[in-house]
């Protein structure tokens, strides 16, 4: 996901409108990507489709069932390589054959050693098979996807504010709004990217936040990520307003000792247990067993400071606040750093910044050239 512009362009029309098609299955194919596809022929599109969810038939099967009959001798454009395997769905490598598609252009290979292989089957039966030139734009679309079959972790993004000389609040234990409108939407857009949007449980009791995504207007939006407590060390309130709105779904990550309290499971959230032996790691890996591809922690210092120490951070996006806080005002990172301070400097790279209204806003990543320490 990119806040400032696009990763690259998609060069190919019929590429680019299967890569916005595929953007219509975003937050409801995990742990499936999202996969759009268009069929053409003669410069004349037949068929349209993209992934819905995980289970449900893929982006090929849906626009070859759009064609119909005009599929026979049609180009179809898909964002990633089709698949070759029966998984939940039969192999769409088939599906393209049987219905006599003569040429195939995708926009990625797909890594995954048991679905891969659809280029190949498909050259065997005649067809010709084509990949985009640049696959970036495809590979970003499904970087959580990616990063989930890979790791078995979901990509974790994490979003903060701070003032000016780095404070993320005005006072501790205090509810204090730091940015204005436009980041707000930012926020938005970045829920609505998400699979799941978590908070730590303290935050849940400071701040009572809603997690949902909303338009402008504040109506909820139709489809709502999953809600996430995180209760390492205190269960959140059951009187938060998440466990009552009816807006979504709501799950409180406990470590595997602690049995929730009465009230909190007379919510009806989902009460899910997690090996805290590994810090916030073992919540990550639960999420990711459960299927959550891409994670927003909106995190206050305690928990952003275990996620950065535990090494569990993919992206951080720091919302910058033109004020100053000044010396009552609690640090951003709560820990000791144990960092050499050469390999300090180099723990995260800015990789995009820009304007949000009247504040600022830096996105960073773990540095490539890191040198672990520990
Ligand atoms: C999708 N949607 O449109 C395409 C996919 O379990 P299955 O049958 O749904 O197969 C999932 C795998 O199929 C997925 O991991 C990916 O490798 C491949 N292609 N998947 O969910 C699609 N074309
Ligand atoms: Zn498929």
């Amino acid at each position: 996901m990119r806040l400032f512009g696009d990763v690259s362009p998609v060069s190919d029309p019929h590429l680019a409108r299967a890569l916005a098609l595929a953007e219509m299955g975003r937050g409801t194919t995990s742990p499936n990507p999202v996969v759009g596809c268009v069929i053409v022929r003669g410069g004349v599109v037949v068929g349209e489709g993209w992934h819905a969810c995980a289970g449900g038939p893929h982006a090929e099967v849906v626009a070859l069932a759009a064609a119909g009959d005009s599929a026979r001798g049609a180009t179809a454009y898909v964002t990633l390589e089709p698949c070759d395997h029966t998984g939940r769905t039969p192999p769409c490598s088939q599906a393209l054959l049987r219905a006599g598609v003569s040429r195939v252009v995708c926009g990625m290979h797909d890594p995954s050693p048991l679905a891969s292989g659809g280029a190949d089957t498909l050259r065997a039966g005649g067809v010709e098979v084509e990949f985009a030139q640049d696959p970036a734009p495809f590979l970003d679309a499904n970087e959580s996807w990616l990063h989930l079959t890979a790791t078995g972790m979901p990509f974790v993004r994490v979003k903060t504010a701070v003032t000016l000389d780095g404070h993320p609040g005005l006072a501790e234990g205090a509810r204090s709004q730091l940015t204005g409108e436009e980041a707000r939407s930012l926020t938005m857009r970045m829920r609505a990217h998400a699979d799941a949007v978590m908070v730590g449980a303290g935050t849940v009791a400071i701040d009572d936040p809603s997690l949902t995504v909303r338009a402008p207007d504040g109506t909820p939006e139709d489809r709502q990520p999953l809600r996430v407590v995180l209760a390492r060390t205190i269960q959140p309130p059951a009187t938060a307003r998440l466990f009552h709105d009816g807006i979504g779904a709501v799950a409180v990550l406990l470590p595997e000792h602690v049995a929730p309290d009465l009230a909190l499971v007379r919510t009806g959230a989902k009460m899910v247990a997690f090996d805290i032996s590994d810090g916030v790691t073992g919540a990550m890996r639960t999420l990711g067993a459960q299927g959550v591809g891409e994670l927003l922690v909106e995190a206050g210092p305690r928990l952003l400071t275990a996620m950065l120490d535990a090494r569990a951070v993919d992206e951080l996006i720091v919302y910058h606040a033109g004020g100053f806080a000044g010396t009552v005002a609690p640090p951003l990172y709560v820990g000791e750093s144990q960092e050499d301070p050469t390999t300090l400097v180099r723990a995260l790279r800015c990789v995009e910044a820009g304007c949000a209204g009247g504040d600022a806003v830096t996105v960073w990543r773990p540095h490539p050239e890191r040198v672990e320490t520990d």
